[in-house]
């Protein structure tokens, strides 16, 4: 089917940014992934000029298929919430960019065995996220022109290619996921295709 066009965004640290970029990917209803730097003060930051900013992955997920809650479940089978990395460039962080995502938050840790205060991930809301180097998005994908270079050829620059669900998908699958339900009909060539 057609990529949802009402999405919400979610945004986490969860370390170097490769590995989560891969693994929401691969989430039903997870349409579009792409990486950067927030939490920290530092305007502008870069990879070589991080300041005091963490690596995150941002999603854009369709609300009617993957809740935030459901997020969540993957968030902490990813990180200890118990233990914090002192490095700020790889810290576990929620951001909590709606009430809505608040009030899940705070359903899914009364489930857990702990609460917000005994979590050493940090839970903040998010203020500026900025963009990663091209190089940094999509990462699974930068040695595999098979993928890239077809993508090339029906008209994507590295900007359609890091917003692609198509690609955020394959991302996903070259890095091992399992991938049970891609958006592989967004325009051009696979557009005709539908599943
Ligand atoms: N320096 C590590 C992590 C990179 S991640 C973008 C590596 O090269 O594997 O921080």
């Amino acid at each position: 089917g057609r990529a949802p066009t009402e999405t919400t965004t979610a945004t986490f640290g969860l370390g170097c940014f490769w590995g989560p970029d891969a693994t929401f990917g691969a989430i039903e209803g997870v349409v579009r992934t792409r990486v950067g730097y927030a939490g920290g003060t530092k305007p502008d930051p870069s990879y070589r000029v991080l300041g005091d900013h963490t690596e995150v992955v941002q999603l854009d997920y369709d609300p009617e298929t993957v809740s935030f809650r459901d997020l969540l479940a993957v968030v902490f089978e990813e990180h200890s919430p118990r233990h914090q990395t002192g490095k700020r460039q790889y810290q576990n962080i929620i951001f909590i960019e709606s009430e809505q995502q608040r009030e899940e938050l705070t359903a899914f840790l009364d489930t857990k065995e702990y609460t917000a205060d005994e979590v050493e991930t940090r839970i903040e809301p998010l203020e500026t996220f900025y963009l990663a180097e091209s190089y940094h998005q999509k990462f699974n994908l930068s040695d595999k022109s098979w993928i890239t270079e077809p993508f090339g050829e029906a008209g994507y620059d590295e900007t359609d290619i890091r917003e692609s669900p198509a690609a955020a998908k394959l991302n996903a699958h070259v890095a091992g996921h399992d991938v049970t339900v891609p958006f592989l009909s967004e325009r051009g060539p696979l557009a005709s295709e539908s599943r």
